[in-house]
């Protein structure tokens, strides 16, 4: 493999929306490749690439695997990912690993929620895509859609893509939900579709099949083409240039035939019945051979037509079949074969890794520029020519080995080939997993993107929060392995080699023990570790599990290591209750998991609890009157006082809800707010956040983060100043000015979706000093600050200058009171959302024997008790202030996209109602029995929701969950009727409908240990008594 020169090489991978067709096209470009692997009758059929027996039954893909392919005299490198939302996070990995991405599309189902997931996927990690629209077979004997009809709707689709591309290019900031949301972009109806002149090429869309990056193609049966294979065919009949005719062959081109000249719509006579040029000398053809072949009364002769302008060679005994379906496939696949045509477009399109490295490195490696005392620039200079050294893919024997591997993955050992290449006996190594019962090997996938990578070579391991310029003090980001073996992966099977340079995708051995997720190897210490993967959606649904069988919790916990060195996505922690906490991505994520812990890692009977789902706390949101809701912070009696038991503070907190979509902002971008504020960002495996370093990066993520929070307050202000007088919406502008000039400090983690402000009292309360605080963040996010008067000197006593120093000394116990606050809200303790506090505390000086002795600060161990009391009073009030003030539970929701066929619409609609889901969109597929609904579904109901689906629908319904918002539930968890109409209308209670969010309050506190209120029997006087009288 090492000597392949690295222009012949090409790394790509296939993305798609789940059954869009990715495994049964890898099945053609192996087949085609003449390996041997898989035999062309076979292809579409065996699905090679999925070879786990779980892939198999499900007929899902679950992993990401690789499979090194030969083309001509190129080697690519194929990497085939899942389409299922819950295995997202294995398209992250395979993306960072390739140049270039196939973006598949089914011709017929169209754009769906995982196709804007994955061209963003492509998009972030600078990946060149090709776009492949599959399943064409289907338009034509399902759809039965006329050569015309089927144009406008690739024509479509291509537009379509585009625009989620022109979206990601002009950096909009929407999430996958919101783009699909919004619809295609300049939507127009299908039947005047095609007359617009603006689907005219336009320079600036990525895909354009006359530039050769778009491919047509129908897997299943194994044909596909690009314009360029029907130009070239055309270019000697009609006596034109393929160039000429590559461009004519899509949009509203037409051929004159009297004229013999190809013309645009304008060109055209009246009345003319021109087809657009890709209609008649494409689709056509296709379509005539199509029915030629299928239909009873088809034009045999047709065929034979077909294969003798083609000079095809297609054996009698096919032509003869009787199956005529083989018959039509064999002649289709002689004539367009599908492996030529997207290879040839893979090897035209995606650029060698020497000129994918070139601009990928500013995603892979951003430049850092290291500012601060005492670094040494030698270091810096090596790290430097280590980055030029991958930039420029450099593969010769003297540069730096630098690879990365984007995930670890089980293999059982006797399925290791148990021979090298020379026939030496491989598998001699003790076992990497820990221990030595285990027959789980782990490998790495990884990418070398410099220099030579050799069988027992030694490297450094280095973690992504590794800095080369702190020297030995960062030892816990490096450690040092050798590589055991380095295989070529082929799908299932892996073929030792001995070395492999740049610009190879590899598996290696020996790494089991140096890296959980992901890493980056180097063989020199002064190089900078690989900037993070970027993952969709986090692992959100979480259950404890436990074994059987309490002996056997030394194996689930062994078993619990391996598994989560296996699967790059789970989670797995233990509870503050000391359970043991799996986090997946979904319930088909889960069941794996389970499955696998049970039957490969742990090897113990289990049991799982039910899914142990998140909540936030929030108020009710006075979206009426948004102007009194701000008011609110600035002052006025609307607030929970608590005096702490000394006496000596008082705090005063009050509550305000923020605007949704600052919260939204705020919650979106915890990672980068760690970033700016320097505080614990919510991810571990930050790689950014390096003290004292100033990290510049491409964009100023800054002024991007303050920009976003303005446009969210004004988009607020805009929507709810609608018939308002002016000088409202006016003054709440300049209210927020105000506002986010105050920011101390966000909670919980520092990052979370709360703020807290300074305080902006302007009484005082006799001798008593407040404590200011600072607006720390805003000064970071640059919103300014405001000078909070004088502090420490302006007192003229000695005594008034300590009071305002113990002032200053309490500002962390405020905080650590508001952390602790929003961390855990009044409801069930769980996390506050969108809120914001103003807390005021007001310390007065000391009195009594303190004062007498002399001393005008507190002894140590008093002060230390002193801080422990304000922290409890500033999270109780905040606790209390949020109780006070209609508390509200908030749910997370699901995005899910379903898809059923007509009949069972009735059965859909009642399991959705039964789940408390809100149905946004349903719409009727043109031209297929299927109809696709869009819903918000409550995570809570999630559980069992697919299953119960399959039941009702008899299987016919599809569904896809992606996790899109966090949602407030309307009701109130206390009601209990108090107006006289109330009570007309709900009696005394007892006939109050189930009230949901008590119940999921409840639950949660049940789960949590918390007290819980509950009237164990509720209405005495209803119950039965079972025993009768005989
Ligand atoms: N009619 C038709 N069916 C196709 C075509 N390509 C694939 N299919 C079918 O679509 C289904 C899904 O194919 P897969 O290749 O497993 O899809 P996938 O994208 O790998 O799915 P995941 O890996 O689970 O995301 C299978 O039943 C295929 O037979 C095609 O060109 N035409
Ligand atoms: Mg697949």
């Amino acid at each position: 493999m090492g000597d392949f020169d690295c222009s012949k090489i090409r790394n790509i991978c296939i993305l798609a929306h789940v059954d869009h067709g990715k495994t049964t096209l890898a099945d053609h470009l192996i087949a085609g490749s003449g390996s041997g692997l898989l035999h062309p009758k076979q292809a579409g059929k065996l699905r090679f690439m999925d070879y786990l027996d779980e892939e198999q039954r499900r007929a899902i893909t679950m992993k990401s695997s690789s499979i090194a392919l030969h083309y001509k005299d190129y080697s690519i490198n194929l990497i085939d990912s899942p389409g299922h939302m819950d295995f997202c996070s294995e398209v992250s990995t395979a993306a960072r690993l390739s140049d270039g991405a196939l973006i598949l599309v089914d011709a017929v189902e169209g754009v769906h929620i995982q196709t804007h997931a994955v061209l963003r996927q492509a998009w972030i990690e600078k990946l060149t895509p090709c776009l492949v629209l599959n399943k064409i077979d289907r338009l034509i004997s399902e759809l039965k859609l006329s050569p015309t009809e089927a144009y406008t709707r690739l024509l479509r689709i291509v537009h379509e893509v585009n625009g989620i591309m022109s979206a990601y290019k002009s950096e909009k900031y929407l999430s996958d939900v919101d783009s699909l949301l919004a619809g295609p972009v300049g939507e127009v109806g299908d039947e005047n579709y095609e007359n617009q002149e603006f689907v005219e090429d336009d320079e600036e869309d990525t895909f354009q099949p006359q530039k050769g990056n778009v491919a047509f193609v129908c897997a299943l049966d194994g044909w596909g083409f690009g314009v360029g294979e029907f130009a070239e065919f055309y270019a000697s009949k009609l006596g034109a240039s393929t160039a000429a005719l590559r461009k004519a062959l899509w949009g509203p081109r037409y051929f004159n035939p009297k004229t013999k000249m190809i013309v645009g719509k304008k060109g055209l006579s009246a009345g003319s019945k021109a087809r657009p040029m890709f209609v008649q000398f494409v689709l056509e053809p296709l379509w005539q051979v199509y029915q030629a072949a299928l239909e009873p009364d088809g034009d045999k002769g047709v065929l034979e037509k077909v294969v003798k302008s083609f000079n095809l060679s297609v054996p009698a005994r096919e032509l003869q079949n009787k199956d005529l379906k083989s018959m039509l496939q064999s002649v289709l696949s002689r004539w367009l074969p599908l492996s030529d045509a997207i290879l040839s477009m893979v090897v035209k399109s995606v650029p060698d890794p020497v000129a994918a490295q070139s601009f990928r490195i500013s995603r892979l490696l951003p430049k850092r520029e290291v500012l601060g005392d005492g670094v040494n620039f030698d270091i810096l200079a090596e790290a430097e020519r280590v980055r030029k050294s991958i930039e420029s893919c450099d593969s010769s024997p003297e540069a730096p080995c630098v690879a990365f591997v984007s995930k670890m993955f089980a293999v059982p050992i006797k399925m290791l080939p148990q021979r090298g290449l020379h026939g030496e006996v491989l598998n001699n190594y003790a076992d990497e997993g820990g221990s030595d019962d285990s027959d789980e090997c782990f490998l790495a996938f990884a990418r070398i993107f410099s220099g030579i990578l050799c069988v027992g070579q030694r490297v450094f391991v280095l973690s992504s929060l590794y800095d080369p310029t702190k020297g030995e003090s960062l030892q816990k980001h490096m450690q040092e392995a050798e590589l055991q073996s380095l295989f070529l992966m082929m799908g299932q099977g892996l073929k030792p080699v001995v070395s492999a340079k740049a610009g190879n995708v590899v598996a290696i051995r020996g790494l089991g023990q140096h890296i959980l997720k992901s890493a980056t190897l180097s063989s020199t210490k002064n190089c900078w570790p690989f900037s993070s993967m970027v993952f969709q959606v986090s692992p959100t649904l979480r259950v404890a599990i436990e074994p059987r069988d309490p002996a056997d919790m030394g194996a689930l916990m062994k078993g619990l290591k391996l598994l989560n060195r296996a699967d790059p996505f789970v989670e797995v922690t233990v509870s503050s209750r000391g359970e043991h906490v799996l986090a997946a991505a979904g319930e088909v994520h889960l069941e794996r998991c389970i499955k696998d812990l049970r039957e490969r890692f742990a090897k113990v009977n289990l049991s799982v609890s039910p899914p142990l789902v998140s909540y936030r706390e929030t108020i009710e949101g006075e979206v009426s009157n948004p102007f009194e809701n701000l008011k609110a912070l600035f002052g006025g009696s609307d607030y929970i006082e608590k005096i702490t038991p000394n006496g000596r503070c008082t705090v005063r907190v009050r509550v305000s809800k923020l605007p949704h979509a600052l919260t939204k902002v705020l919650d979106e971008s915890s990672d980068i707010l760690g970033d700016i504020i320097g505080g614990k960002s919510g991810q571990a495996n930050k790689s950014m956040e390096i003290l004292n370093a100033k990290v510049v990066k491409d964009e100023n993520p800054t002024e991007t983060l303050k920009k976003r929070m303005m446009d969210a307050i004004e988009g607020e202000i805009l929507h709810q100043s609608e018939g308002v007088e002016k000088d409202r919406a006016e003054k709440c502008r300049s209210m927020w000015q105000q506002l986010l000039k105050r920011i101390w400090s966000l909670g919980p983690k520092q990052v979370g979706p709360n703020i807290l402000l300074t305080p902006d009292a302007k009484e005082n309360f006799s001798g008593s000093v407040l404590i200011q605080g600072s607006s720390h963040v805003s000064e970071r996010l640059g919103f300014g600050e405001v000078c909070n008067g004088g502090t420490a000197n302006e007192g003229p006593s000695l005594e008034t200058q300590a009071l305002y120093r113990e002032a200053e000394s309490l500002e962390s116990s405020i905080l650590s009171g508001f952390q602790l606050a929003t961390a855990a809200g009044p409801l069930c303790d769980e996390p506050m959302w969108g809120l914001a506090f103003v807390v005021e505390t007001y310390i007065s000086p000391l009195t009594g024997q303190l004062e007498e002795s002399g001393t005008s600060s507190p002894p140590p161990e008093q002060y230390a008790i002193f801080t422990g009391q304000v922290i409890t009073a500033v999270k109780d009030a905040c606790r209390a202030a949020v109780l006070q003030k209609k508390p509200r539970i908030v749910e997370a929701m699901y995005f899910c996209e379903l898809n059923t066929p007509t009949e069972y619409l009735g059965s859909m609609y009642a399991v959705l109602s039964r789940k408390r889901a809100r149905i946004l969109k349903e719409e009727m597929q043109e031209g297929s029995p299927l109809f696709t609904v869009h819903a918000y579904l409550p995570v809570a109901e999630s559980f069992g929701f697919a299953e119960e689906l399959r039941k009702g629908t008899s299987g016919a319904a599809s569904v896809l969950l992606v996790l899109s918002h966090w949602e407030a539930l309307d009701e109130d968890p206390f009601f209990v009727p108090k107006t006289e109409e109330e009570i007309e209308e709900f009696g005394d209670g007892s006939s109050v409908l189930p009230n949901t969010a008590r119940k999921l309050i409840n639950d949660v506190r049940r789960r949590k240990g918390l007290p819980v209120e509950e009237k164990v029997v509720q209405h005495a006087t209803k119950q039965r008594t079972l025993a009768r009288k005989v």
